[in-house]
C-alpha cells in the first residue's frame, strides 16, 4: 500500500492507479465509459437458462449453488428476466470453474489479479462464466474471494453490461467486499439492466444506493481527518481523498482499504506524534497506521469517555497542544494524548467554548491552525486564538474542487 501514496503524484486516473495497485479485478476489458457492452448484445428472451457445469473445491457444493441462486437473483429482481437452472444440456450461460489456459483464449493467471470473466449474450460460449479456481472461493466473512459477490457482477456482463465508471456500482471493475447479506444492487446497476431489458414488471420500481456526489449542494460528511497530508472526508460507504499537491480527488469504498471496517464512520483524527488515524463508529474504534489496520477495534470506555456515551459527532485533534477533543451531542470532553487520559473538568459546553458554533457537528477537523466544524453542507473556519469563527462560512465540500 505503501506504493499507493507516491502512484498518486502522476495524477493519473483512478483505473491505472488501481491497476498498478494490482487489486484483484475482473478479467473483462474496459470498453469505456458506457454501461451497455459495444454492440448492445443482448438475450432476445426474458427465460434464461444456466447450469453448474463444474465446481470449486474450496466450498460445498450447496454454498456454490446458493451463491449463483443470490447472484441471479440480483439481476432477476429488478428486471423482467427469470433464470432457471438445468442440470444437462447446453444452458444459455454455462458456469464453470477453470485455472490458467483453458480454451477460449483468455488465460486466467493463478491466483490473485483476474478472479473471473464472462462473455456477453449470445451463441455457445456467449453469456458463459468462467471463475478462476485458483482462487479462494468462499461464501462469509472478507476472507479469499466472495463467490456471491464476484458471480452477481459476472453475470451482468452475461447480461450485457460492461464495466461501470461509477465507483460504487457493482459493475465497476475491481473487487471490493461488501458483507454479502448487506448487499443492495446499487442504482447505477439497476439503471444498466433496465436500459436492456426494461423495467421491472411491477408498479414498484426497486431503487439500489447511489454513489454520494462531491459537488452536489447537499453534499455533507461523516468524518473527516488528515492522513500523512492527505484529506479524507468520509460518507456512508466511500470516502474521498485529497493530495494537497493533486488536483484530482478520489472516491473510494472504505471496504475496499480496510475490509473490516464498516461503513458510515462516525468520528476521525490523526495523531501526527505517533503517525495514526483514528476512526470511531459506535462505541468502538480502529487505528490506522498509513493504510495498515493496526489492531482489532477498541473500546471508547479505554479512552475514559462514560458509558451512557455510546457514539462520537465528530473529533479533532491540536498536534501543538496535544490534546484531542471528542463532540458529542451539545458537549465536548478533552483527552490528553500526552498522559494518555481525559482531562479533568469535562464534558464542557460546545456553544460556551466556540462561539458560532452548534451543537450536533457532523465532522472536526484541525488544519494548519484553524478548527474546521463540518455541519450539514457548511464549514465553520474557527480560530483557537482569538476563539471566534473567521468569516466567510464556506460549503462543506470547500476541498474537493468544487
Ligand atoms: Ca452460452
Ligand atoms: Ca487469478
Ligand atoms: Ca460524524
Ligand atoms: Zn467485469
Ligand atoms: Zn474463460
Amino acid at each position: 500500500m505503501q506504493e499507493f501514496f507516491h502512484l498518486n503524484m502522476s495524477g493519473k486516473p483512478d483505473l491505472e492507479t488501481l491497476a498498478v495497485m494490482q487489486k484483484p479485478r475482473c478479467g473483462v476489458p474496459d470498453l469505456g465509459s458506457y454501461t451497455l457492452t459495444l454492440g448492445n448484445p443482448k438475450w432476445d428472451r426474458k427465460d434464461i437458462t444456466y447450469r453448474i457445469v463444474s465446481y470449486t473445491s474450496d466450498m460445498h457444493p450447496s454454498d456454490t449453488d446458493k451463491a449463483f441462486r443470490k447472484a441471479f437473483e440480483v439481476w432477476s429482481s429488478v428486471s423482467p428476466l427469470t433464470f432457471k437452472r438445468i442440470y444437462d444440456g447446453e444452458a444459455d450461460i454455462m458456469i464453470s470453474f477453470q485455472t490458467r489456459d483453458h480454451g477460449d483464449n483468455s488465460p486466467f493467471d493463478g491466483p490473485d489479479g483476474i478472479l473471473a470473466h464472462a462473455f456477453e449474450p449470445g451463441k455457445h460460449i456467449g453469456g458463459d462464466a468462467h471463475f478462476d479456481d485458483d482462487e479462494l472461493w468462499t461464501n462469509e466473512g472478507s476472507r479469499g474471494r466472495n463467490l456471491f459477490l464476484v458471480a452477481a457482477h459476472e453475470l451482468g456482463h452475461s447480461l450485457g453490461l460492461s464495466h461501470s465508471t461509477d465507483p460504487g456500482a457493482l459493475m465497476y471493475p475491481t473487487y471490493s467486499y461488501t458483507e454479502p447479506r448487506l448487499f443492495r444492487l446499487p442504482q447505477d446497476d439497476i439503471n444498466g439492466i433496465q436500459a436492456i431489458y426494461g423495467k421491472l414488471d411491477s408498479p414498484i420500481q426497486p431503487t439500489g444506493p447511489t454513489t454520494p456526489e462531491a459537488c452536489s449542494a447537499k453534499t455533507s460528511f461523516d468524518a473527516v481527518t488528515t492522513m500523512r497530508g492527505e484529506m479524507m472526508f468520509f460518507k456512508g460507504r466511500h470516502f474521498w481523498r485529497k493530495h494537497p499537491q493533486i488536483s484530482s480527488v478520489e472516491l473510494h469504498f472504505i471496504s475496499l482499504f480496510w475490509p473490516s471496517l464498516p461503513s458510515s464512520i462516525d468520528a476521525a483524527y490523526e495523531n501526527f506524534e505517533k503517525d495514526q488515524v483514528f476512526l470511531f463508529k459506535g462505541n468502538k474504534y480502529w487505528v490506522l497506521n498509513g493504510y495498515d489496520i493496526t489492531s482489532q477495534s477498541q473500546s471508547i470506555y479505554s479512552l475514559g469517555l462514560p458509558k451512557h456515551v455510546k457514539k462520537i459527532d465528530a473529533v479533532f485533534s491540536d498536534p501543538e497542544a496535544g490534546k484531542t477533543y471528542f463532540l458529542i451531542g451539545n458537549k465536548y470532553w478533552r483527552y490528553n494524548e500526552i498522559e494518555q487520559s481525559m482531562e479533568k473538568g469535562y464534558p464542557r459546553s460546545i456553544v460556551q467554548d466556540f462561539k458560532g458554533i452548534k451543537p450536533r457537528i457532523d465532522a472536526a477537523l484541525y488544519h494548519s491552525g484553524y478548527i474546521y466544524f463540518f455541519r450539514g453542507m457548511r464549514v465553520f473556519q474557527f480560530d483557537p486564538e482569538s476563539k471566534r469563527i473567521v468569516r466567510p462560512i464556506r460549503r462543506s465540500n470547500y476541498w474537493l474542487n468544487c
